[in-house]
């Protein structure tokens, strides 16, 4: 009996995996094993001979079960600590890479102009990409001759023969949104419009769709003194720095008197730079609203006045952040993109930074 319990617990001891240690169970004390073949062979014993060996074989058996569970444990506990090992994760490890897409120039420029903007009383307004003439043409005061009404100029939607529904086009300035403001909320009104625009023209400095954002102030008496103000206020916030601006008489349909805004820039081999130095770039067409324009938006021009004016979010883009190529903005390029757009979190302020 000595035998066999040094047998089997050393057996037990060096069992290496749970599989053994079955092999070893059924072997010792499975129904055909050896310690309990000797039970067996207690009945053929004297009683005497079974009042020692009954008890012992019993103890035996229990030893060797207390060591296979002991073990069974044991094992278990290494292979938790072997997985645990193997599993082991550093946390503190940064992400794969990801790829991040970025804000577009003329996004982050439209969001510019709306906070500054915004921030001086004006709501923002927009409106459908596709007009009626009257909202695009005769809302503004555009004659029915005039050149900006030819299809050189403007993208007039298809109509099949014997439609004789309104024509419609594609909006050449975000003016219509203005009328539709006015119409809809009356006078007094301190509204800007951003907006796509289209007009039938391509080269180095023009595209067929392009950004707009267009301003209008309604009130009892607003002057050229507050359109002043406020363009000078804006181009200094837009630029980071104080903008001069220069006026210079000038003609549009919508507006009388009406002018042409320069804003103060240098130029140094090659590059300008806006808030310095003598020379003048023209950004922007601006003037008093047209009495015929104030009707069309079912304002009394005999008890309101008001200015209006109307610059290019692309063409300030490019002078702000230095982007040489218009048609670029337009390609679809990720080069580009990533080059010269935004990350989500260089929200617009009110100093001209990011
Ligand atoms: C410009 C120049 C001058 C303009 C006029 C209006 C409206 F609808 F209120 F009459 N909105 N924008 C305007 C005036 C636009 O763009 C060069």
């Amino acid at each position: 009996m000595d035998d066999l319990k040094q047998k089997y617990l050393s057996a037990i001891a060096d069992a290496s995996d749970e599989g053994a240690l079955e092999e070893l169970r059924l072997q010792a004390v499975g129904k055909k094993g050896e310690v309990s073949l000797k039970m067996r062979e207690l009945g053929k014993m004297t009683p005497e001979e079974r009042q020692t060996a009954g008890p012992a074989l019993n103890a035996l058996k229990d030893e060797i079960n207390s060591a296979l569970a002991a073990k069974k444990v044991a094992l278990e506990d290494a292979a938790l600590d072997a997985r645990l090992r193997e599993e082991w994760l550093d946390v503190t490890l940064p992400v794969r890479p990801q790829r991040q897409g970025s804000i577009h120039p003329v996004s982050q420029v439209w969001e510019e102009c709306t906070t500054i903007f915004g921030d001086m009383g004006f709501a923002v307004a927009e409106g459908p990409q596709v007009e009626t003439t009257w909202y695009n043409f005769d809302a503004l005061n555009i004659p029915d001759h005039h050149p900006a009404r030819a299809e050189m100029d403007t993208f007039y939607m298809h109509r099949a023969e014997g439609d004789d529904r309104p024509q419609n086009v594609l909006r050449t300035h975000t003016s219509p949104v203005q009328i539709r403001s006015m119409q809809a909320q009356g006078a007094p009104i301190r509204t800007i419009s951003p907006g796509r625009v289209y007009r039938a023209d391509y080269d180095q400095t023009h595209t067929p769709m392009f950004h707009q954002v267009e301003g209008l102030a309604i009130d009892r008496d607003i002057s050229m003194a507050n359109l002043k103000w406020v363009l000078e206020e804006f181009f200094s916030a837009y630029f980071g720095t104080k903008v001069k601006t220069r006026f210079r008489a000038s003609h549009f349909p919508f507006t009388e008197p009406s002018a042409e805004v320069d804003i103060q820039c240098s130029w140094e081999n090659g590059t300008v730079k806006v808030g310095e130095g003598d020379g003048w770039l023209e950004v922007l067409g601006s003037g008093m609203v047209h009495p015929h324009v104030l009707k069309a938006g079912g304002v009394d021009p005999a008890a309101w006045q008001g200015f209006a004016f109307g610059m290019g979010i692309d063409r300030i883009a490019m002078l702000k952040y230095g982007i040489p190529d218009l048609r670029a903005f337009f390609d679809s390029d990720l080069r580009w993109l990533r080059h010269y757009g935004f990350a989500s979190l260089q929200v617009p302020t009110l100093r001209g930074g990011i």
